[in-house]
């Protein structure tokens, strides 16, 4: 077996990228990273030459010809393949809370996405949200309130081990921390335990060096 490698965006701004990422380190799969600096003239075009039949899209991983890309499938992908045991709950109703949150999460939470993207450089407190931003951090505070007040006693996850919920919403904890967005003790204790994943840390020391600098 070739050793995988795994195509991502930016560091500091890749949100998607930062899933896929996550996702997979925590399945213990070792895998090389070719980071592609994403909206330059031939992003699309240096994605499609190692993926030719994929989407033009990070993250995407490559593995003995095969090519797995969107951030849903990585996640089960990474489930799956896990040498660290298990990366989704393992009751079964657990689970399917676990797989609806993040799907909730994959497909929707448009107004806080477009308002605040992920920019691990940023430090923006006092920001003007809109109402619908604010309404979008309402339900995923909701979501993290009601997880972590049944999963409280067996971790500091959403589930209480680690999983792929967190792995989730791992982006929305830098936006929310970029802006200094405040929250419960319970929301900050859960968001500080995400950002402190070592492989969260990894990321972001990278995302640090990068020289890219996208204007938002
Ligand atoms: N639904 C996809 C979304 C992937 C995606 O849109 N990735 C962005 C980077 S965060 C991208 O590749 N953008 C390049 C472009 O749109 O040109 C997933 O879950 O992976």
């Amino acid at each position: 077996m070739k050793r995988p490698v795994l195509l991502l965006g930016n560091k500091r701004y890749s949100s998607w990228s930062l899933r896929g990422y996550l996702a997979l380190k925590l399945s213990g799969l070792e895998f090389d990273e070719t980071v592609i600096p994403l909206f330059l003239a031939d992003t699309h075009a240096k994605i499609k030459e190692l993926a030719p039949k994929a989407p033009a899209r990070v993250p995407l991983l490559l593995q003995d010809g095969n090519a797995i890309w969107d951030t849903m499938a990585l996640m089960e992908y990474a489930a799956e393949i896990s040498s660290n045991g298990p990366l989704w709950p393992e009751d079964t109703f657990a689970r399917g809370h676990a797989r609806s949150i993040s799907a909730e999460m994959h497909s929707g939470f448009e107004a806080l996405r477009g308002h605040v993207p992920m920019n691990l450089s940023r430090a923006d407190s006092g920001l003007d949200l809109p109402d619908a931003v604010v309404a979008d951090i309402s339900r995923i505070t909701e979501i993290w309130t009601e997880c972590r007040t049944k999963y409280a006693q067996k971790g500091p996850f959403l589930f209480g081990a680690v999983s792929m919920a967190d792995v989730a919403y791992a982006p929305v904890v830098a936006r929310l921390k970029s802006i200094g967005y405040p929250v419960d003790a319970l929301c900050h204790d859960y968001m500080d335990a995400v950002w402190n994943l070592p492989n969260f840390v990894t990321w972001r020391e990278d995302a640090e060096k990068e020289v890219w600098i996208i204007d938002q």
